[in-house]
């Protein structure tokens, strides 16, 4: 199926697609294919680049398209070849593209008056960013029609501003990635349409594919653990009392999660004539 159908099957049957933490996680999925008797070689899995998600560098002040203040020229953002993460604008046109962080431009710095300093030497994002967070305060934000006007009146020349996006950032959980296994030569936003990802279970490796196509699933599904514990309580309180029960339940909770237990519900089942052994 499609990776978002995918991703309604996998929440309506389990718990949500499959999230792969380390590699412990990768060699279990790739584990959970033996015993099929028909060749899965691929299957989504529950990462995806959600492009419209950008930030500001200063403040990192969150960016979305589509609904914040943009000058993108048209067809960008494109990210081509897939490596399309940092933010020019165009000395001619004051308009915007995605280009690659490590290409090397001017920058336009903001400082803490929120005037705009042009910076004529040509640096790569990251040291752009560096230099203006040492000189100034930082990479410059445009959020409006003024500000466009105001950085391009000190512009002399093609420029870093200061919105990027970090890619590959969040698992269909809503989880943030913290290991990623790419086949060599990927993610490559082939005809720059790749934004869902598949893993290949030869080589456990993933490559960033159409989301339209059509695969394979990997679903994850959330183990609960339910246990059981008796507890000897000497008390002169009545048990019974729901506001005694609830301080009761108060207590215990926050002894366990200062013993490190946490994510736990507890539940507290008074039988009939026991509140009254409880006064030993
Ligand atoms: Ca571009
Ligand atoms: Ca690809």
């Amino acid at each position: 199926m499609s990776w978002t159908d995918a991703q309604r099957y996998c929440r309506e049957q389990f718990h949500d697609l499959a999230t792969i933490d380390n590699l412990e996680d990768l060699e279990r999925l790739q584990a959970s294919r033996k015993g099929s008797d028909y060749d899965i070689d691929t299957a989504w899995i529950g990462l995806y680049d959600d492009r419209t998600r950008w930030q500001w560098s200063y403040g990192n002040q969150d960016y979305k398209m589509g609904q914040d203040y943009d000058n993108w020229r048209q067809t960008e953002p494109n990210n081509a070849a897939g490596v399309e993460n940092c933010t020019m604008i165009k000395i001619n046109s004051g308009l915007w593209l995605d280009v690659p962080c490590y290409g090397e431009l001017n920058a336009v710095c903001i400082n803490a008056e929120g005037n705009y300093i042009y910076v004529q030497e040509i640096m790569t994002f990251d040291k752009a960013r560096e230099y203006c967070q040492s000189k100034h305060t930082e990479l410059a934000s445009v959020r409006d029609a003024t500000e466009d006007g105001k950085i391009y009146a000190v512009m002399k020349g093609t420029a870093w501003i200061g919105l990027h996006r970090i890619p590959w950032s969040h698992w269909s959980d809503g989880s943030r990635t913290t290991y990623l296994n790419w086949k060599t030569g990927q993610p490559n936003n082939a005809r720059g349409s790749q934004n869902c990802v598949a893993m290949n279970f030869i080589g456990a490796d993933y490559d960033d594919m159409n989301c339209e196509e059509l695969h394979y699933v990997a679903c994850q599904e959330l183990q609960k653990l339910r246990s059981t514990f008796k507890l000897k309580i000497s008390t002169k309180a009545d048990m019974a009392d729901p506001e005694v029960q609830r301080q009761f339940l108060e207590q215990l909770s926050a002894k366990m999660a200062k013993e490190g237990v946490t994510g736990v519900q507890l539940h507290l089942v008074v039988k009939d004539g026991q509140d009254q052994q409880s006064e030993k």
